[in-house]
């Protein structure tokens, strides 16, 4: 590869000024995945402050659908800092280059867990609660258009999350039942279910341990992890109000200004 430095500096700066870039496998093809998470890394790093600091994981393309829309068959990773966690319910659509939202489970610990081996039951004694979640994805690539490596490293479109004000004890519920409408405005455009996110949300955190324990990393008490899509993402524009009806467990609304 060229210098990395010069790829870091291209993907940090679009995250900054929400301006589309060409993706990079156009000028460098060879792109690897262990090259694109050192890009993913040292970008993220560069954003890191005491006002910002690391926050958890995010994984992505956790579905069939979504996976099969970008033409991968495997999962992805991104880093998740204290600006990405949305403190109301509303964004303003000029401060993002072409903003989707997708309904998630997010996963808070209270314990640190690593490793590649690790089983439901022992993520489960790491998890402190379950939120429900709505992640607001903005690839910095033009037309929302990439490669695997080109969107691992521009830390798999992360942008803004919401976490729900109830936390959920991890254990009252069965997480994979849960069924969710998404809906645009009055018009419903998606329905899924915790199903969606490897069969069962909590395989997405150990697919996630397996991924980090390459890099030696694992989840650390305190740490956030979104678990993934449970439906298609609804492509936004100012003015939409975006809703996701968990049936009992509640709902979650997004405003669009
Ligand atoms: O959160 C996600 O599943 C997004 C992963 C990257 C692919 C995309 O931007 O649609
Ligand atoms: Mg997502």
């Amino acid at each position: 590869m060229g210098n990395v430095f010069e790829y870091v500096e291209r993907v940090a700066n679009a995250q900054m000024n929400k301006e589309a870039i060409e993706k990079i496998t156009n000028s460098h093809p060879a792109l690897t995945i262990e090259e694109a998470y050192e890009i993913q890394r040292l970008s993220i790093e560069k954003s890191i402050s005491a006002d910002n600091p690391f926050i958890g994981w995010k994984m992505g393309l956790t579905s069939k659908a979504k996976q099969q829309q970008v033409g991968v068959d495997s999962t992805i990773y991104g880093r998740l800092t204290e600006n990405m966690l949305l403190r109301t319910n509303e964004i303003v659509a000029a401060d993002y280059i072409h903003p989707r939202v997708e309904p998630e489970i997010a996963f808070t610990f209270k314990k640190a867990i690593a490793g590649d081996n690790v089983t439901p039951q022992q993520v489960w004694t790491a998890v402190e609660y379950v939120y429900l979640a709505l992640e607001v994805i903005d690839s910095r690539y033009e037309n929302f258009s990439f490669s695997l490596p080109d969107v691992i490293a521009d830390n798999a479109s992360s942008t803004k999350f919401l976490l729900g004000s109830q936390p959920y004890a991890p254990t009252t519920t069965n997480w994979a039942a849960v069924q969710v409408s998404m809906y645009q405005n009055d018009e419903k455009k998606h329905e899924g279910g915790g199903a969606a996110i490897l069969d069962h949300p909590i395989h997405s955190v150990m697919e996630l341990l397996a991924q980090l324990s390459k890099e030696g990393r694992g989840i650390m008490p305190g740490d956030v992890v979104l678990a993934g899509a449970m439906t298609d993402a609804v492509a936004v524009k100012a003015g939409d109000m975006v809703t996701a009806n968990y049936g009992p467990l509640g709902m979650l609304t997004l405003h669009v200004k």
